[in-house]
């Protein structure tokens, strides 16, 4: 025990201030070492100078050890520079990464001398126990700390998985270690506070192309409906909340089980938003959508990936067209709108697929306008070191760039924060797709954000979404998508917003 030593939680810049949310990662860090280690936030969304804030922070002495959460993407660049930045301060400071990147890429993150140890999946055993380990500085190596992967001299090791825990859905987070809580609620279509907020762990289903099956193998758990009314009680009175963004991965699980929960929004009437599968949608009972529509759900995300079925399978989805069409109706017909992702350009027929998917697109926006549509590029993760599934392997092992030469994935952080990768990461590119579709479903984007604008930008005025939908509606009639100079000039102008960017 060392209740003297502190620790640093740093979430490293990720988006604008503006569209800053609780970073929940590290807060549920900050909860699990309460009464063990101190610790202090630092937000790089909020704090534009958080570097020398860290800086500052560690030149006091009394630091154990710093820890940073990592999404990849744009986040890896931050969480790069903050890195080197400590490394060259302090050079004995052990740094810690946890988070999405570190999960699907322990390799990588430890290949960078700025990086001691890399925290896999949920992160607050493991820290802890990492903490302690540290802090006994008996020298002994850390190969019992399950969900860990460190360095043994030149050998990176991978200690075995941690096993799932519901623990932190026991421990209120702690909103009052933030600078000004309230700078995190925002405006939104939803409402004027609108918070981030997330309600149950993990994720039931193992689709192979996502993070999140990655870090929790299939195990998921709920969280009793007395601990989420107690939070968002809180968060009403405290704050003001008055709208939420579940960052569940999948909100609706067992229609059973869903039941209580749906119960206590019905009972705040907050507007509110959330991840879905399409097979619960379709399967929910009408008992169920009438409390969906009393408790104001705006708005639900399902991940419909593409209209085939043969793809939809080898991704391990368990949803189907026909499943993903029934969703959206049935979303019509209880006045919810259907925000649908789609992942374009399978490495298996890139043009084929992406062109069935405008197709598919645009029956759906006849059959219920209001749907919002997300395109990405299908980037399937970079296969892990544990990796033992046969058809995953030969999958990633015969991936082929545009001229045909099998695609090797960056092996170190830095590589993974080339601009290139980061796009893959993001979802904006990927190796196999051709200049020439990269620009047709770019254009695609432009015509259809136009033509249907998205009611999450509030910004843009309603004369200004009203010019675009009527700039792009021939284009979008008669399928012309090709360089539509006029309308990413109108689109600047109205200050039009992509809402891949912002989440909401
Ligand atoms: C909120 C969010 C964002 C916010 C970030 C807000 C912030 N942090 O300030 C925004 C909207 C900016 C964002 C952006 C992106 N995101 Co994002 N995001 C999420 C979301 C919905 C919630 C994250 C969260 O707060 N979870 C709650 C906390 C408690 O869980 P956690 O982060 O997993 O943390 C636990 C462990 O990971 C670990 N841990 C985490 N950090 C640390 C640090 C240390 C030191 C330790 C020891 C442990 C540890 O312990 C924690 C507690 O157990 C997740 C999906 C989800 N539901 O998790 C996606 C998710 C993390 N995002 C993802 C991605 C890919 C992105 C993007 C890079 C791309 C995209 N298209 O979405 C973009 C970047 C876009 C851009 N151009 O900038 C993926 C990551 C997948 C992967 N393979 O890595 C996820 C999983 C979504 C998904 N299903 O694909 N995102
Ligand atoms: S259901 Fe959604 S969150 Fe869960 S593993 Fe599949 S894509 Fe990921």
């Amino acid at each position: 025990m060392a209740v003297s030593q502190h620790v640093l939680l740093i979430n490293p810049t990720i988006t604008s201030h503006r569209h800053a949310r609780f970073p929940l990662a590290v807060m549920s860090l900050s909860a699990a070492l309460e009464g063990r280690y101190s610790s202090t936030i630092i937000d790089g969304n909020v704090d534009r100078h958080y570097i020398a804030t860290m800086l500052k922070a560690i030149s006091r002495g009394n630091v154990a050890a710093v820890g940073l959460t990592v999404m990849g993407g744009p986040q890896l660049r931050s969480a790069i520079e903050v890195s080197k930045a400590i490394r060259e301060k302090l050079p004995t400071l052990p740094i810690v990464w946890g988070g999405a990147f570190p999960t699907v890429c322990p390799d990588a993150t430890l290949a960078a001398a700025y990086v001691d140890y890399a925290v896999r999946a949920q992160g607050e055993d493991t820290f802890l126990e990492l903490l302690d380990a540290l802090a006994a500085r008996r020298g002994e190596s850390p190969d019992s700390i399950a969900g860990l992967s460190w360095r043994r001299g030149a050998e990176i090791v991978h200690n075995k998985d941690r096993k799932f825990s519901s623990s932190s859905l026991n421990r209120m987070l702690p909103y009052d270690k933030l600078e000004n809580p309230r700078q995190y609620l925002t405006n939104t279509y939803l409402g004027r506070r609108t918070m981030g907020y997330q309600a149950a762990l993990g994720c039931r289903f193992r689709c192979t192309f996502c993070g999140v099956a990655k870090m929790f193998h299939g195990k998921m758990a709920l969280p009793p409906a007395a601990r989420l009314d107690q939070d968002l009680q809180f968060m009403k009175d405290r704050f003001g909340v008055d709208a939420i963004q579940f960052y569940d991965h999948n909100f609706f699980d067992r229609e059973v089980d869903m039941v209580p929960l749906l119960e206590v929004l019905a009972k705040f009437r907050m507007p509110w938003w959330c991840f879905a599968r399409s097979d619960a949608l379709v399967n929910l009972s009408e008992r169920s959508w009438a409390l969906v529509k009393r408790s104001r759900l705006r708005m639900a995300y399902i991940g419909a990936e593409s209209p085939s079925d043969w793809l939809l399978h080898d991704i391990r989805k368990g949803t189907s067209r026909d499943q993903t069409l029934e969703a959206v109706e049935k979303c019509r017909s209880h006045g919810i709108i259907p925000e649908l992702s789609f992942m374009l350009a399978p490495p298996q027929d890139p043009e084929g697929e992406t062109e069935k998917t405008f197709e598919f697109i645009r029956l759906i926006k006849r059959l219920h306008p209001a749907t919002e549509v997300m395109i990405y590029i299908y980037t399937p993760l970079p296969q892990r070191h544990d990796e033992r599934n046969a058809a995953a392997i030969r999958a990633q092992s015969a991936l082929l760039d545009c001229d045909g030469k099998p695609v090797v994935f960056p092996k170190t952080a830095d590589e993974w924060a080339e601009p290139q990768w980061l796009d893959y990461w993001c979802h904006q590119s990927a190796p196999w797709l051709s200049e020439r579709l990269r620009r047709r479903i770019v254009d695609f984007t432009t015509v259809l954000g136009c033509r249907y604008p998205t009611i999450m930008d509030i910004r843009a005025s309603a004369w200004g979404k009203s010019a675009l939908r009527a700039l792009a509606s021939w284009r979008y009639r008669f399928q012309r998508y090709d360089d539509p100079w006029e309308l990413r000039v109108s689109r600047k102008l109205i200050r039009h917003w992509d809402p891949r960017v912002m989440s909401l």
